[in-house]
């Protein structure tokens, strides 16, 4: 342990439909940055969680002929189980109908209710059900939701409001330049130009419109409407409010709240508000990535199969989806998910790449050596350009990995990987095998080999959680030498034991073969 502590948090989950890739993409960023944080020393806290409230869930529940709480109990555990199929290590996962939570929300409610942030009034304008937003008549786009595009309904009635128009001017200094507490940059100006410029509205905070929602504990007629309650999670669930608070004093502020961009105005405006409210710190950053979109579309339900991070998991492997979902969108930016740039990925970087990398080098330590290195080791051409690029590639990763760039994060770590399967055509092994004065040599290039594999082995674990132990086993790489800081060093010891030629990491798929099952699945055929 490093003695530092580090908190991040996904958005809280509505328990909709089905689950789909999208939902695993930030879950899938936030369990890489925690695994990368332990590895570090870091004392890590990964809160993810389902957001359980509101009328459209009161809807669907009635819909399914179930009590709102059974259909978000039995969808809360898909949530779940989907999270541990995909070896997410989240430490804690809230649900907002935990009592501990309601308990604090009702506090945080009174007390901004008593400081005069919140207060009575009535609503009247326009409402997104599926959104669960208010519109004013300006806002809306074609007579619709400028978010989703779906019809709004007219909405009057009495509630209380947040006064987000008293913190205007703090929250504009939170987008000034060289701040960097919303990520990426260019998102500053969304908010400055969108919200902050024309004058921020006070917020409606509680509706006496639906049941189904945290009581307001002082007026039995409301209840907290969304944001208060969705927000609040992120210090709830460490205890704040509650008789143990040891956590919240422990890990708050965050160090980084992720989610994509139709929610970030939530986090970098509303919730530092209400933490300004409450006199409490701001997280650290808020970050917002782009949407893993199909065919230009923002991801629907509807696609079935293609999409069902169950199916993919079982059919390509969870590190294989892990991989490709960090390593094809560039974080920030939208990207298009196809079934077709999932196999390319494959077959090119983890088939083509790394796995005959490890696949190459064990079948010729077996070969060449019965599996155990032996020394002297004699040094050669290409041996310092290829020490010197797996030196310097740690480091890069850690300067990405920090800034949230996980695509070329992996890219870095791929050039490495590229420049090993390069020294192997360099060094050319099989010429060196057959002149027995070359034996000094050979095992040397094989040292070289396996060391950088072992490197490589460290600096993908936050990324895979299941192919660094299986390069392990087949590498014969002792325990002792796999720590984070051991990828830092490139050491000439000759550690090889034992050394046996495995099972290919990832099989290469046929492409056309696959593509054309996957057409005949998604058509019912
Ligand atoms: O908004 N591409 O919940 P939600 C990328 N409950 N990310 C995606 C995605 C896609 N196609 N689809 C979903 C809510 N996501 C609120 C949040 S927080 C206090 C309350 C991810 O279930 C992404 O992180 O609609 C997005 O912000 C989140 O799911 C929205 O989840």
């Amino acid at each position: 342990m490093n003695g530092k502590t580090y908190y991040i948090t996904t958005p809280i989950y509505y328990p909709s439909g089905k689950l789909h890739i999208g939902h695993s993409y930030t879950t899938v960023a936030a369990d890489t940055m925690a695994r990368y944080k332990r590895l570090q020393g870091y004392d890590v806290m990964f809160l993810t969680g389902t957001d359980e409230h509101g009328q459209k869930i009161e809807r669907m529940a009635a819909e399914n002929r179930v009590t709102p709480k059974e259909y978000v109990d039995r969808i809360a555990m898909n949530f779940k189980s989907l999270w541990s199929l995909m070896k997410i290590t989240n430490d804690r996962f809230i649900r907002t109908t935990d009592p501990g939570h309601v308990a604090s929300v009702q506090q945080i409610f009174r007390m901004l209710h008593d400081k005069g942030d919140i207060y009575k009034s009535e609503y009247e304008g326009w409402y997104c059900i599926p959104c669960e937003s208010f519109w004013t008549e300006t806002q809306l786009k074609d007579g619709n939701c400028p978010d989703c595009g779906r019809p709004v309904e007219r909405t009057r009635e009495e509630s209380y409001f947040f006064r987000l128009s008293k913190y205007q001017e703090r929250l504009t200094a939170l987008f000034e330049d060289g701040n960097d507490f919303l990520q990426p940059a260019f998102r500053r100006s969304e908010m400055l130009n969108n919200f902050l410029r024309p004058g921020l509205e006070d917020l409606c905070v509680s509706r006496t419109s639906f049941q189904w929602g945290i009581p307001v504990t002082f007026d039995d007629a409301h209840v907290v409407y969304v944001w208060i309650d969705a927000l609040s999670n992120y210090i709830t669930a460490l205890g704040y409010l509650s008789a143990d608070d040891a956590d919240f004093r422990k890990y708050w502020p965050a160090d980084v709240h992720l989610m994509a961009k139709e929610i970030v105005r939530f986090h970098a405006l509303i919730w530092p508000a209400m933490l300004m409210a409450l006199d409490l710190p701001l997280p650290k950053q808020v970050y917002g990535h782009g949407w893993l979109v199909l065919d230009g579309g923002k991801m629907s339900k509807s696609k079935g199969n293609v999409i069902d991070p169950i199916v993919l998991v079982g059919k390509y492997g969870l590190d294989a989806i892990r991989y490709f979902l960090l390593r094809e969108v560039p974080f920030g930016a939208d990207s298009v998910f196809s079934n077709e740039a999932l196999i390319q990925r494959i077959n090119s970087d983890l088939a083509n790449d790394l796995g005959n990398l490890v696949s190459r080098t064990s079948a010729m330590i077996v070969k060449y050596f019965g599996g155990t290195l032996p020394e002297p080791l004699e040094p050669g051409e290409f041996d310092d350009d290829l020490r010197g690029l797996l030196l310097d590639t740690p480091g890069h990763v850690e300067r990405l990995l920090d800034k949230l760039q996980f695509s070329t994060a992996l890219a870095e770590i791929w050039k490495a990987v590229s420049r090993t399967n390069k020294y192997i055509d360099e060094t050319l092994p099989w010429a060196l095998a057959k002149e027995e004065s070359q034996r000094g040599r050979l095992a040397s290039v094989m040292h070289h080999l396996a060391e950088s594999i072992r490197i490589i082995s460290i600096l993908i674990e936050p990324f895979m959680p299941e192919t660094p132990s299986k390069i392990r086993q087949v590498m014969r790489i002792p325990a002792c030498m796999t720590a984070w800081e051991d990828a830092k060093a490139f050491s000439l010891h000759p550690w090889a034991i034992g050394v046996t030629a495995g099972e290919p990491l990832f099989p290469r798929i046929d492409m056309k073969k696959e593509l054309e099952s996957l057409d005949k699945a998604a058509t019912g055929g």
